[in-house]
């Protein structure tokens, strides 16, 4: 019997793409789900009634949650292109990259906008991108994952399309390829992937989003 796969998510969401990249990148054909937060299905609640968000990909009957753990589960599922590196140290490396993307890097670019003082939150964002860009300079490779995207690459994924757009609503740059030649090359080399370019959100609609996120927009 053929598998089924089901991804609940909602369409402007980087991490429900992560999962969406992950899935392309083994070439699995999937039923998308889309979600309303703001009126969440008893499906999701069910499925993920720890965080109640999505992503979650049901495999099956059953579920998966939380993007990272989604895009290792769906490596170890399936054949095909691996995501993750094979030596167990580079996996570890990974990881520990990943996880730093989701814990200090995002949060640290997203808190750029929103607090008071602006000048303090770029420089701590800078210094987090930073750490990137050392990355790929030591590693001398077009992804974080070598020739082709992996783990890295896909946690990333906010940084190389949904950052430019909150920047543009937000009026605020600092994602230059002055100060990050080697991130910002990474950035455009990653969204022009096939198994990247048709997760990703129409700009237009992103853009919207954040500039009422801002504020920017009256009456929306
Ligand atoms: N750590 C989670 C974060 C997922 C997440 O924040 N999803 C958002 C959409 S972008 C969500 O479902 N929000 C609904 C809510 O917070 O109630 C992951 O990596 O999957």
């Amino acid at each position: 019997m053929a598998d089924s796969v089901k991804l609940y998510g909602t369409v402007l969401s980087a991490y429900v793409s992560r999962a969406k990249m992950a899935l392309n990148l083994k070439g699995i054909k999937y039923e998308n789900i889309e979600e309303d937060l703001s009126n969440k299905s008893t499906d999701l609640l069910k499925y993920n009634p720890v965080h109640k968000k999505v992503p979650v990909l049901v495999h099956n009957g059953k579920p998966i949650s939380e993007s990272l753990v989604i895009v290792e589960y769906i490596d170890d599922a399936w054949k095909g292109v691996p995501i993750l590196p094979q030596d167990p140290y580079q996996r570890a490396v990974a990881r520990f990259l990943a996880k730093f993307i989701d814990e200090k890097c995002v949060p640290a670019i997203k808190a750029v906008g929103t607090n008071g003082d602006d000048h303090q939150a770029i420089a701590e964002a800078c210094a987090q991108l930073q750490v990137l860009e050392n990355e790929l300079k030591v590693k001398g490779t077009k992804f974080f994952g070598g020739d082709n995207i992996g783990l890295v690459d896909i946690a990333a994924d906010f940084i190389a399309y949904w950052h430019g757009i909150r920047e543009e609503a937000a009026g605020v740059t600092f994602f230059t390829k002055d100060k990050f030649p080697k991130l910002t090359k990474w950035a455009d080399d990653f969204v022009n992937c096939q198994a990247v370019k048709n997760t990703l959100p129409p700009r237009e609609q992103m853009l919207g989003f954040y500039m009422k996120f801002f504020g920017k927009v009256n009456g929306m």
